[in-house]
């Protein structure tokens, strides 16, 4: 039977545009002629068409189709630029039967999204890909696109897009069709009736291979920005049916839909109790965690951050403080930021304790406890102390004491030559663990908290070095005696 064309408004739009702001509720925000609402109409139809609006998630991207979800009736998403894939592959492994769609321009996918979006075709994530190819970057004022034709003038390539300076266009079917793992790659046009019923048709079949649950589906779409491109609408169709399919041909480049069976993957289980299993879990040798944390302390949000330099034991001392938390049922964040710094320069981590929620990991400011084991990191982070923050140095590596505002506390123990001594310096940050379970049971613990630090140090330290025996016990000791060297000196 021949294929209809639908004209007016498919149910897969929203009756009219609410979320779209101002005064103008029924029309799309595309200039006359562009690509974009063609293949906004065709998505619309085949979703309302298979009944799946619903279930269906459609990505949209940074670029002129930013605002799809004000269009399109069923759930949206809005990524940041490029990050289409990465998104999708959560979406569909979380809920594998929701049907998900990426839409992604040539900036977008084939640019700054091109890893993410190569990785996940590679990997057959069960989504299905509408790029739109129209060779220029639209919104951001018709900027050179990986996609752009050679010769083709934009903002950014003025004496015309040359092969030694700029590269090839890219040809994002044909490369994705060399892939193993996709299912489906098709490149069709927006221009004349008879392109538009091939693009609808690949429109439907890649949504079918995604309902199908059977793999990785692209269409690529030949799409006109006739704003950028300097063309009126007529002639931005006559140079894409004349020039960019020269270059970019169209037609299917592979499909296996026939022989694919449905892919199945283990689906991750997000339930609360096993989320609060994984994350929260018993502390071996018997439960001592419990809700209750009596101290005072516990009742607000506790920032910490230490620093030093890489190699110092810097993040395993904030692991274990965070797994220290959460042996006490409480929340805990972890954020450690390394990379060069891992090799000499200064790494820190931030960790924060709360009975509630934590909104944002970052500590940089309204520092509680700050424990700086060298120099550069006392210089910079100081400033971040609270006004009656607790600031411990390691004085084998810090000489001078730290000038500190009234109210803060600055308290010095030489962790490093204490772990010499002990045998192995690489034990400083444990030490420093010791001590910082002595002076908050001197300063903030109630007895009932105190008693459990060591106990849950111990823990923590044993599933930080997990399988490492030698290491835990060595920490453990290490941390032993940070503690009673700290007591002695508060005394
Ligand atoms: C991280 C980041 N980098 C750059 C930008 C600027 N930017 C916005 S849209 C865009 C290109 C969009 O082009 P394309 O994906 O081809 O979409 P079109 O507008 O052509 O449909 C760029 C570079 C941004 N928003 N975010
Ligand atoms: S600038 Fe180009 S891509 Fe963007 S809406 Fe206008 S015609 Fe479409
Ligand atoms: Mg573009």
């Amino acid at each position: 039977m021949a294929e209809v064309m639908k004209f007016g408004r498919p149910k897969g739009f929203f009756e009219t545009f609410e979320r779209r702001p101002g005064a103008i509720k029924k029309n799309m925000s595309y200039c006359p002629g562009c690509g974009h609402g063609v293949l906004h109409k065709l998505i619309a139809e085949a979703m309302a068409d298979f009944g799946i609006q619903d279930k269906t998630t459609l990505i949209s991207p940074v670029g002129c189709s930013v605002f799809a979800y004000y269009y399109f009736d069923c759930f949206g998403l809005q990524v940041p630029h490029g990050r289409s894939a990465a998104a999708a592959t959560g979406l569909t492994r979380a809920n594998p039967e929701s049907i998900v769609i990426g839409y992604q321009g040539d900036g977008d996918l084939a640019a700054i999204g091109f890893n993410a979006f190569i990785q996940a075709a590679n990997r057959g994530e069960n989504y299905c890909v509408f790029f739109v190819n129209n060779a220029i970057y639209g919104m951001t004022g018709g900027q050179m696109a990986p996609t752009s034709l050679l010769g083709q003038k934009t903002v950014t390539s003025p004496y015309g897009r040359n092969a030694l300076t700029e590269g090839y266009p890219l040809k994002v079917c044909e490369m994705v069709s060399q892939l193993e793992a996709p299912v489906y790659v098709e490149r069709v046009a927006l221009t004349t009736p008879a392109n538009i019923m091939k693009a609808r048709k690949a429109v439907r079949k890649a949504i079918q291979i995604n309902m199908e649950k059977k793999g990785f589906a692209f269409v690529e779409v030949l799409s006109g920005c006739p704003v950028n491109l300097k063309m009126k609408p007529a002639d931005m169709d006559k140079h894409i049916d004349e020039e960019m399919t020269k270059y970019f041909p169209l037609g299917v480049y592979k499909d296996v839909s026939a022989e694919r069976e449905p892919v199945k993957r283990a689906t991750p289980m997000y339930d609360r109790e096993t989320v609060a299993k994984a994350l929260y879990r018993e502390m071996p040798g018997g439960n001592v965690a419990h809700a209750s944390c009596k101290s005072e302390i516990f009742n607000r949000e506790l920032r910490i951050k230490i620093g030093g330099f890489g190699g110092q034991g810097v993040l395993s001392l904030g692991l274990i403080l965070a797994a220290m938390g959460k042996y006490r049922n409480l929340n805990v964040s972890w954020l450690p930021s390394y990379g060069p710094e891992m090799r000499g320069g200064t790494a820190n981590c931030a960790v924060i304790v709360n009975k509630g929620a934590i909104g944002s990991p970052i500590v940089d400011s309204n520092c509680d406890l700050m424990v700086v084991l060298n120099k550069p990191s006392l210089d910079k982070y100081l400033p971040e102390l609270a006004d009656n923050g607790v600031l411990m140095y390691d004085s084998s590596t810090i000489r001078e004491a730290p000038a500190v505002k009234p109210g803060q506390k600055a308290i010095a123990i030489s962790a490093g030559d204490i772990a010499e001594e002990f045998g192995n310096l690489k034990c400083a940050n444990a030490v420093m663990l010791g001590a910082i379970g002595a002076m908050l049971s001197r300063y903030y613990l109630e007895k009932e908290d105190a008693v459990l630090f060591s106990e849950t140090a111990a823990a923590a330290i044993a599933e930080c070095f997990a399988g490492k025996d030698k290491i835990v016990k060595m920490n453990t000791e290490a941390c032993a005696i940070g503690f009673d060297k700290m007591q002695v000196l508060l005394k």
